[in-house]
């Protein structure tokens, strides 16, 4: 099976290199073509001119983009070089109602598409061992699984195109949940005066315990904020999961202050770092008091 990635950013490109050591990495893409170039030298794959060669040469496209208009321009661009029988898939994270547009459009080609978004943020992509959430063809995922399973520990299906990304929306909703818990208890934990070195395990091995706070606690504690995942990109996936609770008529409390908080920091010049960079508001709170507003 001939794969090839369309968005080397930090999860495509890590998903071109662990293709590529599954053996099944045939070409790359990439917008900015420096990028393209030192990914595909480094893995000695061909870097294609554009996305319709990148189609022409391959059975499967894996597109990794950031947000719902760069798909659509991506597929559009791939769309010359599609022809029935091949398949792609979208591991971006974006709207339901793009995945289902993008779906129906490759349809009428006889071009099957798969909506893939994934979680495990770059440290999973890295490793090879993201969750992929899947909307589309079953069949279709059966068919690609070796791909699925060089990118990811799992391929998960859920129903028809737009079901990934719907997956993936509660999936991001519970993140915000995690990271607005860990910030708070820890900025709370560091302004009590506590031991936090001595705290952060005992809080990892009970039931406060999670995957982020392992991964992160004393990072933050610490004051770094280095991505991992980004404000902006949660940010964006939270107006998408907006967008969906609107279209059931409900407002989640959780993600409505979160993109509240996420929108201060991005106007304090924090939108590029870690998520965990909430720490930084909570911290704010114990300086200047906030019984009035949150
Ligand atoms: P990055 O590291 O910001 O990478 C984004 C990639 O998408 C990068 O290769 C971009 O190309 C490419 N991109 C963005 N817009 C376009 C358009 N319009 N056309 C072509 N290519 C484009 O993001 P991540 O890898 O962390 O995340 C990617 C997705 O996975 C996102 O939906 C997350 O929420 C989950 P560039 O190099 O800038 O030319």
């Amino acid at each position: 099976m001939k794969v090839g990635v369309a968005g080397l950013g930090v999860m495509g490109r890590a998903m071109a290199r662990n293709l590529a050591s599954a053996g099944l990495l045939a070409g790359v893409w990439n917008r900015t073509r420096s990028r393209g170039e030192a990914v595909a030298e480094e893995l000695n794959v061909s870097l294609a001119d554009d996305p319709a060669a990148l189609a022409r040469l391959c059975e499967v496209v894996i597109t990794c983009v950031s947000a719902d208009e760069d798909l659509l321009e991506v597929i559009e661009a791939l769309r010359p070089g599609l022809a029935a029988g091949k398949v792609v898939v979208d591991t971006s994270t974006v709207g339901v109602d793009t995945a289902e547009t993008v779906a129906e459009r490759l349809h009428e080609e006889g071009v099957a598409f798969l909506d893939a978004p994934v979680t495990g943020g770059p440290e999973g992509a890295e490793a090879g061992t993201l969750q992929i959430m899947v909307g589309g063809d079953p069949e279709v995922l059966e068919r690609i699984q070796p791909a699925m399973l060089a990118i990811g520990s799992q391929a998960t299906h859920f129903g028809p195109a737009g079901y990934g990304q719907r997956a993936k929306a509660v999936n991001q909703v519970m993140v915000a949940g995690i990271v607005q818990a860990i910030s708070e208890a820890l900025s709370f934990a560091d302004a009590s005066g506590l031991d936090t070195e001595r705290l952060l395990p005992v809080l990892t091995g009970g039931a406060a315990g999670s995957r982020l706070l392992e991964r992160r606690g004393s990072r933050i504690l610490a004051g770094d904020f280095e991505p991992g995942f980004r404000v902006v990109l949660h940010h964006k996936d939270l107006n998408l999961c907006r967008r969906l609770l609107q279209s059931m008529d409900v407002n989640l409390p959780m993600v409505e202050m979160t993109i509240k908080h996420y929108e201060r920091l991005i106007e304090q010049g924090y939108g590029e770092e870690d998520t965990s960079a909430l720490y930084r508001l909570k911290r704010q709170l114990f300086e200047t008091g906030n019984r009035k507003s949150l």
